[in-house]
């Protein structure tokens, strides 16, 4: 074939032969079978919207051109027009990674026209694939006629052993290694419309559920299983630990072969991830908050790293402001009416930025943490990266003076006065401020050296080394001299999690019912995933910090097994699904309307991805002594046939309940079952089954109904004649341990009876002063404690008709 062609650094598979003949016989879109799923791949193929989603083919180094909208169209008001091409390769390219899937056969056409009035009469264009490194094949081919439009029309079939993740497709002229020799015959501009690809439709997107136990059965960190979260800050409001964290799922991209993801992309994250806890074990998924990018709470910021939150009263109104890093240029806030929000942005710039007072020389005015003072008096805490170039360099490395401290207004979303130093000791990022006893505590994350902070990289005697987080203690939360450093709280992660959880830092501290917690992050979730090899995907965790009695900082040991749980898990409420103590298998999805734990405006999440064989448990859940006596489920039925297991303890522990998943497809509806010997305090494993390779259900919510309490007692009655009257008689006997009250009413009276004996009866004969009366009933109301608990029982008992004589 002509077409087959060598280059240097790019090898060709023509693909032409077909399509040369269907072009001869006059073929048209439509000669290959058409399926009902087919679908145009290409975005914006007309130009109409200008040049989205289109770029200059840049698979070379010498690849480049100038693509411009142009009114010059075939179709439509807008074509693309290309100029100044440096190689025969310069052309319009869309990227159709992810699109395209191998051993599919698609029907390529386009509209495109030349008019170099020195060019040749006819010259021959070609649609091709660039499948990334040197591999380019040429799709679809047509000769065009100078200053007259000619059409692409042809199908092509990717080779089923094609790797299609990088798929760009490309218009171009035939390849010669010196084009500029003739830039007539091989550089000339060109105009481009009514581009499409039509084939079948894209594959749904691969899979993000984690399949792995990321969380083990009775470990407590990393937090939760089935989700990335990095930078977590703590914040405890209304007896609940809120963690805010980095979405790091939000790039993470399994390979469906291979099941390893591309290592993390930040510029990807405009998202942060909330979760929370009342007892720090079991940990409820609220979901992520849109951010940043177009779409975001705050529009006018891309990215949403680091997060850190505080609550103020702002005239008269409690609101959370939710502080976060916009990339490493600045800094920004968002305002919550809860900690769920909704959010809002009170700015239409960013905080902290290139003109704040005294952050000027701050290479990264990012990692911004807010901290309000008993007295009411907020700060914010931001900034790091490199030293400024202007400090000595006998102090770049040891005291890079990079850290900022600020004034916020009362507003909270505004800085007063100028930014203050923090002269912390190779700081890097990830300052933090907690109070304790008095004092400010101020920790942050150190740099790993390096030619950005040149100087001497030696390390003063009692600094932290790489990737540590060191503190600071201070009397005055706007002064921190390097004297007042105190030493490392926490080592690098990699010390305690082995090979592939190194890199970076970002702490938190708070305090939560008489306790302080330290949390950090460590790719120990990416580890289960991937083994050593780790992507630098981040989950969230925290140990307990406890402090030496002069206030410095006990070195936090970190552990897989993490924080004791605070309390037991009360199950006799609507509580959300999307709450694991640990799981497997499962993802989470926002789904519209509130939460019903949560209420208001507080976003609501299903369990999904829930397959054959997976499984989600609560720890330490509280039963009473009495036990549960039903559970009940808010599920969408997906498939016929599943089911839902309650087991305690583990995973394969006894089953004390089966809810069967019976409601109508596709449906929100409710499903209960009775439970049997659930009693007492014992981890609850709900274990899914049913059909293999479907998705069987989604969950909204959980429910426990308590057993209802009753005190035993055993109740007769009878009618009969004395002395021409009759008498109804009601007995009553107390069957429990305990005295009990009982309170006996029939028509003809009432009598209570205290403090009856354990196997005594209360015994009452009425007189009807009747000769005759019908049947009847009585009521016995017992009154009585189990278990502490005050309990009334409440029978009704059935009298015979009595008669006198007759
Ligand atoms: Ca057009
Ligand atoms: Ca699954
Ligand atoms: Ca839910």
């Amino acid at each position: 074939m002509a077409q087959r062609m060598r280059r240097a650094t790019r090898g060709r598979v023509a693909a032409l032969a077909t399509v040369g003949l269907m072009l001869a016989a006059g073929f048209v879109t439509g000669a290959a079978p058409v399926q009902a799923a087919d679908a145009d791949l290409i975005v914006n193929g007309g130009f109409e919207d200008g040049l989205a989603s289109w770029f200059v083919n840049n698979g070379n180094a010498a690849d480049g051109a100038q693509l411009s909208a142009t009114s010059d169209a075939f179709s439509g008001a807008t074509a693309a027009l290309v100029t100044s091409r440096t190689t025969t390769g310069s052309g319009p390219m869309q990227d159709l990674s992810g699109k395209v899937q191998a051993g599919q056969a698609y029907t390529l056409t386009a509209r495109i026209k030349y008019e170099n009035p020195n060019g040749p009469a006819t010259k021959q264009f070609f649609a091709t694939m660039h499948y990334g490194g040197g591999t380019y094949t040429n799709l679809v081919s047509v000769t065009a006629t100078k200053g007259q439009w000619a059409q692409f029309n042809g199908t092509f079939t990717i080779p089923s052993g094609q790797v299609v993740s990088t798929a760009r497709l490309f218009f171009e002229t035939p390849w010669t290694a010196t084009p500029a020799t003739d830039p007539d015959l091989h550089l000339m501009d060109f105009t481009l419309d009514d581009v499409s690809v039509v084939g079948a439709a894209p594959p749904a997107p691969a899979s993000k559920t984690i399949e792995v136990v990321g969380k083990l059965p009775g470990e407590h960190n990393p937090l939760i299983g089935h989700k990335f979260g990095a930078d977590g800050f703590g914040f405890v409001h209304d007896g609940r630990v809120y963690m805010y964290l980095t979405n790091d799922t939000q790039g993470y991209a399994p390979n469906p072969a291979t099941g390893v993801s591309p290592g993390i992309n930040y510029g990807d994250i405009n998202q942060i991830t909330v979760i929370s806890s009342p007892d720090l074990v079991n940990w409820t998924d609220h979901g992520e908050i849109q951010v940043a990018g177009p779409n975001g709470v705050a529009p006018f910021t891309t990215n949403s790293w680091a997060p850190g939150i505080t609550k103020k009263v702002v005239n008269g109104q409690e609101k959370f402001f939710l502080y976060y890093a916009n990339g490493g240029g600045s800094s920004n806030v968002i305002t919550g009416a809860s900690p769920l929000g909704p959010w809002t942005s009170e700015r239409t710039s960013t905080l902290i930025n290139g003109s704040t007072p005294g952050a000027e020389d701050v290479a990264w005015k990012f990692d911004p943490a807010p901290f309000v003072d008993d007295d009411g008096q907020p700060y914010l805490y931001f900034g790091g990266g490199p030293a400024s170039t202007s400090m000595p360099p006998a102090e770049r490395f040891n005291n890079p003076k990079n850290i900022r401290a600020i004034e916020l207004d009362d507003s909270m979303v505004a800085t007063q006065g100028t930014a203050a130093v923090v002269d912390a000791p190779v700081a890097f990022e990830a300052g933090h401020v907690f109070k304790r006893e008095g004092r400010y505590y101020f920790s942050y994350s150190s740099h790993f050296g390096g030619n950005d902070f040149g100087g001497s990289q030696q390390p003063l005697p009692g600094y932290p080394g790489g990737g540590q987080i060191g503190y600071l203690i201070s009397d005055n939360p706007m002064s921190w001299p390097k004297e007042t450093y105190a030493g490392v709280l926490f080592p690098n992660q990699s010390q305690f999690f082995g090979a592939g959880t190194g890199g970076n830092n970002h702490q938190s501290v708070f305090e939560f019912e008489g306790k302080y917690y330290f949390t950090y992050h460590a790719p120990t979730l990416n580890k289960r995933i991937n083994g050593n090899t780790t992507q630098g995907y981040r989950s969230p965790h925290i140990q307990e910090l406890a402090f030496n009695p002069d206030g410095t900082i006990q070195q936090v040991v970190g552990t897989y097994a993490g924080v004791n749980q605070v309390r037991d898990f009360d199950p006799y409420r609507v509580f959300e699904a999307e709450t694991f103590g640990w799981s497997k298998g499962v993802a989470t999805t926002k789904v519209d309307g509130s939460s019903a734990q949560f209420g208001g405006a507080a976003p609501n999440l299903v369990v999904r991805d829930i397959d054959n064989g997976d499984w989600t448990a609560l720890s330490s859940v509280n039963f009473g002594a009495n036990g549960a006596q039903r559970v009940t489920a808010k599920v969408r039925a997906l498939a016929a046939g599943g089911q839902i297991q309650v087991r305690l303890d583990t995973a394969t522990g006894p089953v004390v309940g089966t809810v069967p998943v019976d409601t109508p497809v596709g449906q929100w509806a409710e499903v209960t079952a009775e439970l049997e010997g659930v009693s007492g305090v014992h981890d609850v494993y709900f274990t899914y089954t049913g059909p293999a390779g479907v998705d069987l259900f989604e969950l909204d919510t959980w429910s426990f109904r308590a057993a209802t309490l009753e005190l035993p007692v055993t109740v007769t009655a009878s009618a009969r004649c004395v002395g021409g009257k009759v008498y109804v008689a009601v007995q009553a006997r107390n069957d429990s341990d305990a005295p009990v009250g009982i309170t006996v009413q029939s028509p003809y009276g009432e009598r209570s009876f205290a403090a009856v004996a354990p196997g005594a009866n209360a015994y009452q004969s009425f007189n009807t002063r009747a000769v005759s009366v019908p049947a009847g009933s009585a009521t016995v109301r017992v009154t009585g404690a189990i278990g502490g608990q005050d309990v009334t029982t409440v029978r009704t008992v059935q009298h015979p008709a009595g008669t006198c004589g007759g």
